[in-house]
């Protein structure tokens, strides 16, 4: 039976995760900096800042893959993004390579490309163009995925992840939202599929309004069960009671890309 570690499972999408993942991977284990407040007895919980390198390893003992959620999910300061995207990612690659796990699903975000206008079709291959220091972290942990697979050996999916909810709750989610349940069939290529060495996928469902060409899952038999288009009026009502915000309206990356930005957005606009 194959062993899972699930890292960040005390945050938003951990604990989505920790409902979903137990009917796939019943010896789940779960990790964080503090246990989930509704840890039940027969969840097995080890505790881990991941910027602490012996307390990584002491986490990913035992185990044959790791969806690695844990991280500083937004933007934040230097420290934060350094620590536990950044040093926590180095920390769980190594850990894994020391430890003789098989395999890590790498949670990457659609901000490693948040900085490509919303009219732009792109796929895996398109070159990283991050809106935060976040995005960057996520871009550096790609760098550090594929690294550790080909050096090492280690098989790797990172999902560059959109938006995961129940629903799609304005006109940007339209185009990158994620059912959770489709997030587990991702996870799931990662963990079990025996042709994947190291691989990139876009995070997102059969969104008709999507930007990203995510064939290489679908290669994959990835079959998203999720339709954003379903909550197309929601989403639209949600999108009108937001303040106007040009930058973040012209990028992919939406509000990452406003927040703080000083750049030439006429400048930016030509090159598109
Ligand atoms: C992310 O990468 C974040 O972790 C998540 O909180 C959302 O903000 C999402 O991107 C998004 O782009 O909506």
């Amino acid at each position: 039976m194959t062993r899972v570690l699930l890292t960040g499972a005390s945050g938003g999408v951990g604990t989505r995760l920790r409902k979903l993942l137990p009917a796939h991977y019943p010896q789940l284990r779960l990790s964080d900096l503090q246990p989930p407040t509704d840890l039940r007895s027969d969840e097995e919980f080890v505790a881990a800042d991941l910027a602490d390198a012996a307390a990584v390893e002491r986490m990913a003992e035992g185990m044959d893959a790791i969806i690695h959620f844990g991280a500083f999910s937004v933007e934040g300061p230097w420290d934060t993004i350094l620590n536990a995207n950044i040093v926590g990612t180095y920390n769980l690659f190594e850990a894994a390579r020391r430890q003789g796990v098989k395999r890590v699903v790498f949670a990457s975000s659609n901000h490693v490309v948040g900085f490509y206008p919303r009219d732009q079709r792109i796929n895996t291959e398109a070159t990283a163009l991050p809106d935060t220091l976040y995005g960057v972290s996520k871009t550096f942990g790609e760098g550090l995925a594929a690294f550790y697979a080909h050096k090492f050996g280690l098989r790797v999916l990172c999902l560059r992840i959109g938006n995961i909810n129940e629903q799609a709750l304005d006109l940007r989610h339209l185009s990158i939202w994620l059912k959770p349940e489709d997030l587990v069939q991702l996870i799931r290529i990662g963990v079990e599929h025996p042709d994947l060495n190291y691989e990139i996928f876009y995070g997102v469902s059969d969104n008709v309004r999507g930007w990203w060409d995510n064939a290489n899952a679908y290669r994959y038999g990835y079959k998203p069960s999720g339709e954003s288009e379903d909550f197309v009026q929601m989403a639209l009502e949600g999108q009108v009671a937001k303040p106007a915000d040009p930058v973040g309206d012209y990028f992919q990356g939406g509000p990452f890309c406003s927040q703080g930005f000083q750049g030439d957005f006429e400048r930016l606009k030509q090159r598109d």
